[in-house]
């Protein structure tokens, strides 16, 4: 049996990679698909529900997928420094590959909006941290404009490989299901994930659809077919930071999930693509909600993820119950990213209190003989 070595050698035959690239990896991908089982809704409607824990990546979020490739690019490019505009995830992400290349970080986060994981990733894999007295979009913008003026390589997803290492995604869901799932539900952010899932599903279907430009000469595709189906994109996002529901970019987003407090998605034309032509659709939750589904999935399934990724399976709750996904449906739910990314939240809305006793047996006795059901 041969180990398992990363996204890249395993899908290298439909990567934009050449085999003289040295590869930046950390083991990244191969992350597993757990069926959903305790969740009443979901069974009486006979749905078959699984969710991609993407937090179970070596950085605890699915940019791994993308950075792999990113970096890998970028080093054989002869780069030396990369950056990226963040909300905390793909700083971590682009921390790690940049410390396992030899080569210089450079993260934009918004001041104070950064989940206390992810920063602590970042500072600790010796990336340099510039923290800016604005959001996201504010980053974002400066990351393109200073990386016109300095030698560094943009890492953020309108660099297009790294929507190639997201795709691979998809092919583990097909590969591991044996098909493509009906609906496929995802938080949106930037909206490059959800664009890159199309991208690997259509691929996987031997179907081409848009995918964000390459250089001259370069195919990434390999269109054999694997599925004769495309699932339904579902994209969800936070109501205070809803421009695919709003028609319109948001400025001032503002949401508990900050992983995707972001009004100005980079991937706007993909995503809306992606949800056209796969007859999908946007919806959006509330603040609420996203952390009322973090808290089922945690208490019934003892699945831990980051508030961002729970509105993925929010969505799939809230169109299950209303039929719009149809009954007998096998359905995927991405869980973007890990909840020990964002221990405060979950600490603020932990409903059972810690009880504290003396360390006597009697207390702790009584502790457990008032609490058990
Ligand atoms: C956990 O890290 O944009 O729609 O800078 O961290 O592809 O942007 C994070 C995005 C969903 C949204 N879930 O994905 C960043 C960043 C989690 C995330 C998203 C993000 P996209």
């Amino acid at each position: 049996m041969a180990i398992y070595t990363g996204l890249i050698d395993h899908y290298r035959a439909r990567l934009p990679i050449d085999d003289d690239m040295q590869v930046i990896s950390l083991v990244e991908g191969r992350t597993a698909l757990i069926r959903l089982n305790n969740i009443p809704l979901i069974i009486d409607k006979g749905i078959e529900l699984y969710v991609k824990f993407e937090g179970l990546n070596p950085t605890g979020s699915f940019k791994d997928r993308g950075m792999t490739m990113a970096v890998t690019r970028a080093v054989s490019e002869g780069s030396r420094a990369i950056i990226c505009a963040s909300t905390g995830n793909t700083s971590a992400s682009a921390a790690a590959y940049a410390a396992r290349a030899g080569i210089t970080a450079f993260v934009l986060i918004p001041e104070g909006k950064i989940a206390l994981g992810k920063l602590a990733q970042a500072m600790m894999k010796g990336a340099v941290v510039i923290q800016i007295e604005g959001n996201y979009d504010d980053g974002m913008r400066l990351v393109k404009e200073v990386a016109a003026e300095a030698p560094v390589s943009i890492v953020n997803s309108i660099n297009p490989y790294r929507l190639q290492g997201q795709k691979t995604a998809a092919f583990e869901i097909v590969d591991e299901l044996g098909r493509a799932p009906d609906y496929h539900c995802l938080p949106v952010g930037n909206a490059g994930n959800i664009s890159a899932y199309w991208i690997g599903y259509s691929e996987y279907a031997g179907e081409k659809t848009r995918v964000l430009a390459f250089a001259e000469g370069e195919c990434p595709y390999n269109c054999e077919k694997q599925t004769d189906t495309r699932p339904k994109m579902l994209g969800y996002q936070a109501s205070g930071a809803a421009p695919f529901l709003r028609g319109a970019f948001v400025d001032g987003p503002e949401t508990v999930a900050t992983a995707i407090r972001i009004g100005h998605p980079q991937s706007w034309d993909l995503a809306w693509h992606a949800s056209r032509e796969s007859g999908g659709w946007f919806d959006e939750f509330s603040d609420e909600e996203i952390l009322a589904t973090q808290k089922l999935l945690a208490e019934k399934e003892g699945i831990f993820c980051e508030p961002a990724s729970a509105i993925s399976l929010a969505g799939a709750l809230r169109d299950i119950r209303s039929g719009r996904i149809e009954k007998q449906s096998c359905v995927t739910c991405t869980l973007t990213g890990h909840g020990l990314k964002d221990p405060d939240t979950a600490i603020q809305q932990s409903s059972a209190p810690v009880i504290k006793t003396a360390a006597s047996l009697e207390q702790v006795k009584r502790a457990i003989l008032d609490n058990i059901s």
